[in-house]
């Protein structure tokens, strides 16, 4: 049994879309961001960044997005979501998830977290704009030569894991769909069980 500590439509949702996917047993607990209760000290126990998600696996508490996403699809490799170890496509899925927790999801908490005022708060975020929108060059670059995912022909973790960052940017200056591509891919996770379970289990409207 894992317990999710997350908010809607936030980074939690990677965490929540595996569960889902995987069908593993979970409880959720909602953090309510606007109310500022990560920050209460119960919270910052589990969780000293003071950010959702946090996962309770095996009754100690985890976090960090893509560290909890790769640990979901070792745990469940039945869920065929990830390329095994000895699997030839192992080093791009490596490759990809490091790729969208290091370069391209930081760049969103820039873009809604800019932590300056005024003139400096203009330029962090044109500087988080260039950064998303180089990364959905990569990203709609790749899909064009080895899609119709980014692994291939296979839907893995880093679709899911796109897709929840595409949506972040709906309502950007450029939203993620305006790459051919990656509306494609956005298609396609949106057509999955797990997302529209998520949707309704969230309370989810925009960008359904
Ligand atoms: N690197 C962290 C970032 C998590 C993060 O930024 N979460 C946001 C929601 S998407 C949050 O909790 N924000 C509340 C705050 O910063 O006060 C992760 O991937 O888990």
């Amino acid at each position: 049994m894992y317990t999710l500590h997350y908010s809607p439509g936030s980074a939690s949702m990677l965490v929540h879309l595996l569960l889902l996917e995987i069908g593993a047993p979970h409880e959720l607990r909602r953090v309510d961001l606007d109310a500022g209760a990560q920050r209460d000290p119960a919270y910052l126990r589990l969780n000293p960044g003071g950010v959702v998600p946090t996962l309770i696996v095996d009754g100690a508490p985890c976090w960090e997005t893509a560290a909890l996403a790769l640990l979901l699809a070792e745990r469940h490799p039945e869920a065929g979501l990830a390329p095994p170890p000895s699997s030839p496509a192992r080093a791009h899925y490596l490759q990809w998830m490091l790729y969208l927790a290091n370069s391209l999801q930081p760049a969103f908490r820039w873009w809604f977290y800019p932590e300056a005022e005024g003139a400096e708060a203009e330029a962090v975020l044109a500087a988080a704009r260039r950064r998303i929108e180089a990364a959905w060059d990569r990203l709609d670059a790749q899909l064009a030569a080895g899609g119709p995912h980014v692994l291939g022909e296979r839907c893995s973790v880093v679709d899911l894991y796109a897709t929840m960052l595409m949506r972040w940017s709906r309502k950007m200056p450029r939203p993620a769909t305006e790459w051919p591509q990656l509306a494609a891919l956005a298609g396609r996770v949106k057509a999955r069980p797990s997302w529209q379970r998520l949707y309704a289990i969230e309370g989810l409207t925009e960008w359904a």
